[in-house]
């Protein structure tokens, strides 16, 4: 398939800035052509810990041009694979997916379950709320550039969480979401508990949206990030999981790589990670 890289450079999201930074990084070597596409420049980012919905115009802006330029590359037979910035992209990108092919699931592998709402935000950061935007549980203040429904959170499934909110399990368990924990993983075998996980996702539907958040590695192994959770898988561990998914690439229809934050890595040490998990994602996309 013809593999297309689109670098959303971002950071509005998140309180802790850097991650805008990573896809001119990433993309820089990367063996496929990219384009990038930015926040608007003149935005002035809000870091105020009292700001509820933290730079949700300037996101909405931004999150309404990615998915114009995704369900395009789509809708043409591209796989565009997108490359963050920090994860509220991942709602254009999931929904661009379901406007392009219709009914799909979504595999979200991160420490964080992103299901908070401005109801039950405790940070305000955008970057929390994208899958529950996507699975239609509230947020629909983020997603008016989609024209189409939304993914039914029992197609669902967060791989590696281990840091969630008191009031995002409540939501979790409300919408009806699966959830394999960073313990699964690590106690079972990484291959089985992904094989599930597209059981999950694939129960009544096309393919699969698969979102990587770098958080879902320990911090000891990928410091880059903007907010990382301690006790997490290690490389090894996070090859593996690649690994087991790009062996369904033909169940996949898109990917995000989220979250890199150059500003923390320590000798690019996560950069070295987030390259090799996308060049093992393009050149599976690129047999398909
Ligand atoms: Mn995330």
């Amino acid at each position: 398939m013809d593999v297309q890289l689109i670098g959303a450079a971002s950071d509005l999201g998140v309180s802790v800035d850097g991650s805008r930074n990573a896809p001119q990084i990433l993309l820089a070597n990367a063996s496929v052509p990219s384009e990038i596409i930015s926040a608007d420049p003149e935005a002035v980012k809000s870091h105020a810990a009292d700001d509820m919905r933290k730079n949700e115009a300037e996101l909405n802006d931004l999150n309404s041009r990615l998915y114009r330029r995704l369900v395009s590359a789509k809708l043409h037979g591209a796989f565009p694979i997108l490359v963050g910035g920090d994860h509220a992209c991942a709602i254009p990108s999931v929904l661009s997916s379901e406007k392009a092919y219709g009914r799909i699931g979504v595999m979200w592998i991160d420490a964080h379950a992103d299901f908070n709402t401005f109801r039950t935000t405790e940070t305000g950061n955008i970057h929390g709320m994208p899958l529950a935007c996507a699975a239609g549980y509230e947020c629909e203040d983020l997603r008016g550039f989609h024209d189409g429904g939304t993914v039914d959170p029992s197609n669902v499934c967060i791989v590696g969480a281990r840091s969630i909110d008191r009031e995002e399990k409540e939501n979790l368990r409300k919408a009806g979401v699966t959830v394999y924990s960073t313990e699964d993983l690590r106690s079972g075998d990484i291959r089985e508990i992904i094989e599930k996980a597209f059981t999950v996702c694939l129960n009544g539907t096309g393919s699969v949206h698969v979102s990587f958040d770098l958080d879902v590695i320990d911090p000891v192994f990928a410091p880059g990030v903007s907010v990382p959770a301690a006790d997490g898988i290690n490389t090894e561990e996070a090859i593996s999981v690649i690994d087991a998914v790009t062996e369904r690439i033909d169940d996949i229809c898109s990917f995000d790589l989220v979250e890199l934050n150059p500003l923390r890595d320590k000798d690019r040490m996560t950069e070295r990670t987030a390259s090799e998990i996308l060049e093992k994602m393009i050149s599976a996309a690129a047999g398909k």
